[in-house]
């Protein structure tokens, strides 16, 4: 039996205590993946169940997912969201999301449709770093990429999320409708800002007259997005299917129970009360956005690739390991800290605070989930501290480390012999790279290279070259356990 609006389940299952039919698809979601489920999906639920909110979703994959759409169709759009923490899993059923279609399956002319309804307010998109087909390095459109050589030249049959939201603006504007606000949930600095350069930049190159009405109408509200929402396993559904009372949710997402979201208050057609369901609605995201980047995410792929290199299949197997939690907390406290300009936020405190969140057993959050898409991560985790520091002569050990460790998980070998997956928009190019040089120095030297990650300056920084070759030349002969133990931490770091 699967979840439906008549299941029967646990009383302590909370469910919506809403009419369903009241809300509507004022908001268009692009990318359903378990991170929306899980925490933009909840805060509008919270405002449906308390404040009598009609905001309601539309929710669309473009490429993948087509069988988690088929699902949710047939669970009536609901599923599960639970909250784990080491000794417990609290279950709530989400109803917010009102229409579910796949660009492939339902076609362009529905997707387009009902993002060009009239109650649409705002657009927002979960599709990862690489779904802006964007250079992470400088943060503008990646013309080269081939959805966008595509959409550049059919503009009316887009491939890319940026080509899908221009064509939706355009079909509002033939209906003289409203624009909607573009508002992306993904983890990278300013990622309102980039994902207007990214529009803009596209819809010049169609060169179809959209570029002012753009600048004029469309507003790209930033945000700071957090909670930790490991992928879904056989083990997660058995576990939801157990919560249920033997109910199964072929949508059911498991995360930890902190969530938070900063976002800019920057939406001309209006939106939801996120501040009743806990957001912080503020002028200026930036601070916030870089204070989780280079602390969190920054920490999270350091761990993520010298973890796995050490053998630590998740996050909290690597907090089992005090050298592994004395690094993380110096990289944060040491070396990303000291480049932030968040004001009113202890980040001694926040530092302990996720220490404490990736001690939590029960998440299971895998060192190579977080591992994947390196290329288009490194640049806003761990490289712009990099600069910050070179810019004062400042000490980098720990970030120089996170690089190497990256490098030598990219040569797609572990320290058994073992091959790693590597799963990165990049990997034939990180693959060719790799078969091309010498294992050692010259192949630092290589992926240093990799311009849309290092930019050109980097590459020409001999004490950044210096620092990575190092900790590379260590990683191969002590192996990544040892290179943490031994980072030496002592060193002071310059203050802003
Ligand atoms: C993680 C993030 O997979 C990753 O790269 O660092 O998904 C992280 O769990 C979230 O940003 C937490 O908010």
């Amino acid at each position: 039996m699967i979840l439906s609006p008549n299941s029967a389940l646990p009383a302590a299952i909370a469910q919506p205590d809403y009419d369903r039919e009241r809300l509507k698809p004022r908001i268009v979601h692009v990318g359903f993946g378990a991170f929306f489920r899980a925490h933009q999906a909840v805060y509008a639920e919270q405002l449906a169940n308390d404040h009598a909110s009609d905001w309601g979703y539309c929710v669309i994959s473009m490429h993948n997912g087509r069988q988690k759409i088929a699902d949710l169709q047939r669970q009536d759009l609901l599923y599960t969201v639970a909250e784990m923490n080491d000794t417990d899993w609290h279950g709530q059923v989400i109803g917010v999301v009102r229409q579910a279609l796949h660009l492939q399956v339902d076609g362009l002319d529905a997707v387009l449709d009902a993002m060009a309804q009239p109650e649409v307010a705002i657009v927002s998109l979960t599709i990862s770093e690489k779904g802006y087909c964007y250079h992470p390095a400088n943060g503008q459109l990646l013309s080269e990429h081939p959805d966008i050589q595509h959409d550049i030249v059919h503009p009316q049959q887009p491939r890319s999320a940026p080509g899908l939201i221009l064509a939706a603006l355009r079909l509002r504007r033939e209906r003289g409708l409203p624009a909607f606000a573009v508002m992306s949930c993904d983890n990278m600095p300013a990622n309102g800002q980039m994902t207007r350069n990214v529009l803009t930049q596209l819809a010049q190159r169609q060169d179809n007259g959209q570029t002012a009405w753009i600048a004029q109408h469309v507003a790209f509200p930033s945000t700071m997005v957090d909670r930790i929402v490991p992928a879904v396993t056989a083990e997660t559904q058995q576990h939801t299917e157990a919560l249920l009372g033997g109910v199964a949710d072929l949508l059911g997402v498991a995360c930890e129970p902190f969530r938070q979201w900063v976002i800019e208050d920057n939406f001309p057609q209006g939106r939801p009360q996120w501040e009743k369901a806990g957001a912080e609605l503020v002028s200026d995201v930036l601070p916030y956005e870089e204070m989780k980047l280079r602390m969190l995410n920054g920490s999270h792929s350091f761990l993520a690739y010298l973890g796995y290199l050490a053998g630590y299949t998740h996050i909290s197997d690597s907090m089992q390991d005090a050298y592994f939690e004395r690094a993380a907390r110096h990289l944060m406290l040491a070396e990303q800290a000291p480049t932030l300009q968040v004001c009113g936020v202890d980040l001694a405190q926040y530092a302990e605070s996720l220490l404490a969140r990736y001690r939590n057993t029960a998440l299971k959050h895998r060192t190579w989930q977080i591992a994947m898409d390196g290329t288009q991560k490194l640049p806003q985790r761990l490289l712009d501290a990099v600069r910050w520091h070179l810019a004062r002569d400042g000490n980098v050990d720990c970030l120089a480390l996170g690089v190497a460790g990256w490098m030598r998980y990219v040569g797609g070998q572990d320290e058994q012999g073992q091959a790693i997956e590597i799963s990165d928009p990049l990997r034939e190019r990180l693959a060719n790279v790799v078969s091309n040089s010498r294992e050692g120095p010259e192949r630092v030297l290589a992926l240093l290279q990799l311009d849309t990650v290092f930019g050109h300056d980097l590459p020409d920084d001999p004490r950044f070259v210096g620092a990575v070759t190092d900790a590379y030349r260590q990683l191969l002969t002590q192996g990544a356990k040892a290179c943490v133990a031994g980072l030496p931490l002592g060193c002071s770091s310059p203050t802003a």
